[in-house]
């Protein structure tokens, strides 16, 4: 794969007008991006893409020969089989820890609620606050919403301990899907308890059956969307409202010229939403104007900014790959870090412009940013510090240097599941109705990153545009989102690129065809409406006609929420491949095997066109398996890869 900025220039990294005039600023200066180094590591290295090599112990490093000429076992006398699948595991407790040590931060900021020992944060959601009470068994008889937050927030972090034999929130998923978790001994029981064994049985010299070491790997994802991203998405909608539909803005052009521009980005909330209500402080605004300002503007950038957008309307800068680009604007006067996903270039590309780079969390500290320690009990204190910050470097900027290349583009978003159900009428049923008599044939999850190993957002837009066309509901979070969002994919009016059927539900309901439930965390929202249509029809998740898919995945994350979304049924297809190809027993496990256990697989296909495809025959099946009006499967042609490299 190569990136050269030769050729056709910079479309072989981006769709996008705004990447490409930022690219040609990085070249015109002299600036390093993704891409550049993306370049300066080729050819990267076979055994590790294949997931064949090792270096968990001091006997290696080692590396199994997928051709069969050189060695077939580590020092130790591991085989391909014992590496792929430790390497797997290991991924997946990495992404699965992020996720679940995001939602622990958020659990014990609502615990310094419940103990009234934070003066920024509150109640906001009571009813979801008593609904996940009752799940937990707390009762609320005669409490104030302080004295329920204190019992919950108790009786959740034992979710991360080791006295659960099943996490309570996996209780939503319909009976038949708890059965076959614990059959298979893959129910998930504490969240740190399942990474941890994880760590445990993937050390040199224990679990070295590579079936037993992927199950384990099943149950940690598990403990992960069930357990600790779950507790993330639920108790960032109690502490910061539920998400209902709202328009905004996405890509570069939402900088404003002649503001102070505060760019958001990682992943948790708690510090973007103080930034929110910090910003609109009247002295700092009046600051703002003393500087020559006109007022005081924010922008997201990954899941940070989901969080916000979801829940304010705080317009997206980009995602991923845009956190260098957003910088070359020299329209930022400050980029907030929190963690997650967060480059380390980062920091060297602001040195090349007024910006500053502030890094929030004690457990993510990033060289050349000024860290400014982010304590919970005093949040609004801090943020307003961040914000005077960033109204005090207005005055760096260099007006000549400014350049925002485009107008931002209106996206809409919101969709929590509750805001799904209310815009359906307070009830599923008209979903169900539109799927039974197929004007929507089925819904795909479309989630996950952006890679600078595939061309930015190609993926994402020409899958989801395909299966809208073809009446399938798309629903998506995360870096995904931005990208429809840029296509212009995700207002009202994108209806009309939808199929017939499609087409005339959203008009009807006035939604866009692509739906926007929020940030990497709230893949959880997925689950939870997925298993509310198989609770409803009173079928397993698996027998339903959804799929999920991750066009440009990159991250470790992606790797446990794309597991454990097979685990929960729902069948996946990847764009880039994992590294497990050195393995073809567990190629084979993940893409078949995985059908008699789960009753759903993995599948790899980097070009989009064919990952519709294959969608879409899935969905065919899965609608003839409930009974309902079905096109033959095999009848839907297969595209020749034309996108995408295979
Ligand atoms: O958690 S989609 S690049 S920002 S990992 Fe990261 Fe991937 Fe974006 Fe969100 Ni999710
Ligand atoms: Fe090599 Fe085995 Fe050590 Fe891995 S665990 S580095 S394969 S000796």
């Amino acid at each position: 794969m190569t990136t050269s900025f030769s050729g056709n220039g910079f479309k072989r990294q981006s769709i996008n007008a705004d990447a490409w005039a930022m690219l040609e600023v990085a070249r015109r200066e002299g600036i390093e991006t993704v891409w550049d180094r993306l370049e300066k590591q080729q050819p990267q290295c076979g055994y590790c893409n294949l997931g064949t090599s090792c270096r968990i112990c001091a006997m290696g490093p080692c590396r199994v020969d997928p051709f069969g000429d050189g060695p077939q076992k580590g020092v130790c006398g591991a085989d391909a089989d014992i590496i792929v699948a430790r390497n797997l595991a290991r991924m997946i407790a990495a992404g699965a820890s992020a996720h679940s040590d995001h939602g622990r931060d958020i659990l014990e900021t609502f615990h310094l609620v419940g103990k009234g020992e934070t003066d920024t944060y509150k109640v906001t959601e009571p009813e979801k606050m008593r609904r996940l009470a009752a799940e937990y068994g707390v009762s609320v008889e005669g409490k104030t919403d302080q004295e329920i937050a204190a019992d919950l927030s108790w009786e959740m972090m034992e979710d991360f301990g080791m006295r659960r034999e099943k996490l309570p929130l996996a209780g939503r998923a319909p009976k038949s899907r708890q059965e076959i978790w614990e059959k298979t001994a893959t129910y998930p029981r504490g969240v740190d308890r399942e990474n941890v064994e994880a760590l445990h049985r993937t050390h040199m010299g224990v679990d070295n059956d590579w079936v037993n070491i992927l199950l384990h790997a099943v149950r940690t994802s598990l403990s992960d969307g069930w357990g600790g991203s779950m507790i993330a998405t639920e108790l960032s909608d109690v502490l910061f409202g539920l998400p209902t539909p709202k328009a905004s803005t996405v890509n570069l052009g939402v900088l404003k010229p002649n503001e102070v521009n505060i760019v958001l980005h990682g992943h948790n909330p708690m510090l973007s939403e103080v930034i929110v209500a910090a910003s609109q402080d009247p002295e700092l605004l009046a600051l703002a104007k003393e500087k020559g300002a006109k007022g005081i503007s924010l922008a997201g950038l990954c899941c940070t900014g989901n969080e916000v957008l979801m829940r304010k309307g705080i317009p997206m800068v980009g995602n991923h790959l845009m956190q260098e680009l957003c910088i070359m604007t020299g329209a930022v006067e400050l980029m907030v870090v929190d963690y997650q996903c967060i480059m380390p270039a980062v920091t060297e590309t602001a040195k090349c412009f007024h910006t500053k780079v502030v890094s929030t969390f004690d457990k993510a500290k990033f060289p050349g940013a000024e860290h400014i320690s982010f304590d919970p009990h005093h949040g609004m204190e801090i943020g307003k510090k961040i914000v005077r910050m960033a109204v005090e470097n207005y005055a760096n900027r260099v007006a000549q240097r400014v350049n925002i290349p485009v107008n931002a583009a209106p996206m809409m978003a919101g969709f929590s599941v509750e805001a799904i159900v209310q815009a359906l009428g307070g009830t599923p049923e008209p979903l169900v109705k539109a799927i039974v008599d197929g004007s929507i044939r089925g819904a795909v999850g479309v989630v996950g990153c952006s890679n600078p190993k595939i061309k930015q957002d190609l993926g994402h837009t020409e899958l989801t545009r395909r299966l809208i066309e073809n009446d399938i509901l798309v629903v998506v979070t995360g870096c995904a989102a931005v990208a429809d969002g840029k296509a212009g994919l995700m207002v009202p009016e994108a209806a009309d690129q939808a199929g017939p059927g499609l087409s005339a539900v959203c008009k009807a309901l006035g939604i866009p065809p692509v739906l926007h439930m929020g940030s990497c965390v709230d893949n959880t929202r997925i689950l939870v409406l997925a298993a509310a249509l198989a609770n409803h029809l009173g079928v397993d998740i698996s027998a339903l006609p959804l799929a999920g898919a991750a066009p440009e995945w990159y991250s470790e994350k992606a790797v446990s929420i794309g597991t454990y979304v097979v685990a929960s049924g729902i069948y996946t297809v990847l764009g880039t491949a994992p590294p497990v190809f050195g393995s073809p027993n567990i190629v084979k496990l993940l893409t078949e095997g995985l059908q008699d256990v789960f009753g759903a697989t993995f599948a790899v296909e980097p070009d989009p066109n064919r990952a519709a495809t294959l969608i879409r025959r899935h969905i065919e099946r899965k609608r003839a398996g409930l009974g309902l009006a079905a096109h033959d499967p095999d009848a839907i042609p297969m595209p020749e890869a034309e996108l995408m490299p295979a």
